[in-house]
Formats: C-alpha cells, structure tokens, sequence
C-alpha cells in the first residue's frame, strides 16, 4: 500500500481527519514522485540486461550453483534461477513506485526462507544475485536516483540474510 492509501484507511478507521504528519508522509511521497517514476522506468527498460550482467556475476562468484550437483545446475534450472531473480528486480519496480516495501514483502519475501530451503536453493546465493543486480542497476543511475533504488534492493537483501 502506499502512504496515500495506508494514511486514508487508518484516519477514516478513526473517522477523523489526515493528521499534520500523514499530510507531511504524503507530501514527500508526492515530491519524491518524480524520482521515483524514473527510477522504476530505468529499471524496467533496463531488466534484461540488469538480470543477465548480475546472473553473470553470480555464476563467476558462486560456481559452484550451476555446477553439477548444484540448484542452478542445467539450462533449465538456471534458466529458473535468472527467472527469480527477474521476479525480484520486478518486485523493487513495485517498491519503488509504491514508496513502500510492503508490496515487495507481501509478494516476496513472506515465506521465503521456508520455500528456498525446501527447493534446496542457497538463500545466501540469491541474496549475492540480488546484490549484483543493485550494482548492476545503481550504475545506470545518478546520486539520488541510485539510492532511491539501493534502498529497496537492500531491503530484500537483509529479509534474506
Ligand atoms: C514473484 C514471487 C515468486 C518467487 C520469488 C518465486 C520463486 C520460486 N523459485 C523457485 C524455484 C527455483 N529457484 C531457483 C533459483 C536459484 N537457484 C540457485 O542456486 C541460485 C542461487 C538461484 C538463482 C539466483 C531454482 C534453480 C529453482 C528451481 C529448483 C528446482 O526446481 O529444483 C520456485 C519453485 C517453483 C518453480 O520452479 O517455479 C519458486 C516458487 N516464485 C514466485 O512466484
């Protein structure tokens, strides 16, 4: 959810109007609305070429993931491991439109640790993919702009560690 809808649903839970500091939130949701559109434009225009060079520093890191025996091992598997990692630079577009980490959350990271140990995939491996991608993605960008994005990349980064 975003600050605009968190806010309306909590005061109208309380039937009173947006307090100073809800109008303050939304105030520096909606300056910073700019920002974060072109970030998330980067990121989605970008998303091959971010999750191909981060797959690819992965792999040079962690050879061990796509090599015999490993989870990533064969075309297909590591075909579905650069899959997730697109559903996570997909799931930081949503972050950062929303403003909010919730969405990445809510979609991504409840339960995560429960389904990668069942699949056998190394969490710590995934998170190293995701840490490429930030890398990856924050170089195509400048000053503010690279840290709107990092935040939320981190952000999936620490729920996995
Ligand atoms: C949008 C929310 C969402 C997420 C996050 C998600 C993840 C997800 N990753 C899966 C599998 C997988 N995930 C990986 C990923 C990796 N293995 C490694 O060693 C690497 C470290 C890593 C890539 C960075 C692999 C290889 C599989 C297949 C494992 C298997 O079938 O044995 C599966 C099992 C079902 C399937 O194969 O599709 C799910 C549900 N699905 C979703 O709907």
């Amino acid at each position: 959810m975003s600050v605009v809808t968190k806010s309306i649903v909590n005061a109208d839970a309380e039937a009173r109007y947006l307090s100073p500091g809800e109008l303050d939130r939304i105030k520096s949701f909606v300056t910073s609305g700019e920002r974060r559109l072109r970030v998330a434009q980067v990121l989605t225009d970008s998303r091959e070429r971010i999750v191909k060079q981060a797959g690819e520093q992965l792999f040079q890191r962690r050879p061990d993931v796509v090599s015999p025996g490993g989870n990533a091992y064969g075309q297909e598997m590591t075909a579905t491991c650069l899959r997730d990692l697109d559903y996570y630079l997909r799931l930081v577009t949503y972050g950062v439109v929303a403003g909010d980490v919730t969405p990445i959350e809510e979609i991504g990271i409840v339960g995560v640790r429960e389904m990668y140990k069942s699949l056998g995939t190394p969490i710590e491996a995934v998170a190293q993919g995701i840490r490429a991608m930030k890398d990856v993605s924050t170089s195509l960008m400048s000053g503010e702009d690279a840290s709107e994005a990092g935040a939320y990349f981190d952000y999936v980064i620490g729920a996995m560690q």
